[in-house]
């Protein structure tokens, strides 16, 4: 049996105060209050159809904005990420997913490589979702990238509703992120040619 892959992160600030448990190999349950309702229905989504399980809560200053407690979770959420992949032993490293949702169709393509690379081509027409700044979905999927150290590219192929778009990107992102993260009996040690990542 391999170990679990669960792991708990938080982080302090003078501006937001984090708490984050993610794991790997979860079933899709959720527990998430961030203050933003917009941004939990993303959240939820990822942890959903990422099929991981997903606590989190953050105390931010929104009397502020939605800008602090977004990025911040990005941050929390991608250092829980990195965490928990660990040493990548064993483990498919690549992953992609098209997801199409009503008129959106989002591709997400990831590689747990270790440097962070970050390309996004989600194009929004409204300045809100909800309660959620739509400029905060780049910033957020940026966070993650550069503190999970992974590449990540995010594009709309298509799309008109800015909520199928964005939903359509969190839900992409977590298909994609659930492939690049399953383990793979086949492979052994570390799926490089250079033999770490
Ligand atoms: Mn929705």
């Amino acid at each position: 049996m391999a170990e679990a892959r669960i792991v708990t992160c938080s982080r302090e600030t003078k501006e937001t105060s984090i708490n984050i448990t993610l794991n790997l190999d979860g079933t899709g349950k959720s527990d998430i209050n961030s203050g933003v309702g917009f941004f939990d229905h993303m959240l939820d989504g990822f942890t959903r159809h990422g099929l991981f399980d997903l606590t989190l809560t953050c105390k931010g200053d929104l009397e502020v904005d939605d800008h602090h407690t977004i990025e911040d979770c990005g941050i929390v959420l991608g250092t829980a990420i990195r965490e928990a992949i660990g040493d990548k032993v064993g483990i498919s490293r690549f992953g992609h997913f098209i997801l199409p949702m009503d008129d959106a169709l989002i591709l997400s393509a990831i590689d747990l490589s270790g440097r962070p690379y970050f390309s996004y081509d989600l194009n929004f027409t409204g300045e809100r979702c909800g309660g959620m700044e739509t400029q905060m979905c780049r910033e957020f999927f940026y966070a993650i990238s550069y503190s999970a150290a992974m590449n990540l590219h995010l594009k709309q192929i298509s799309g008109i509703n800015d909520h199928h778009i964005m939903e359509g990107a969190f839900k992409a992102f977590g298909k994609a992120l659930d492939m690049a993260t399953r383990r793979d009996d086949r492979i052994n040690g570390v799926l490089s040619t250079k033999g770490s990542l």
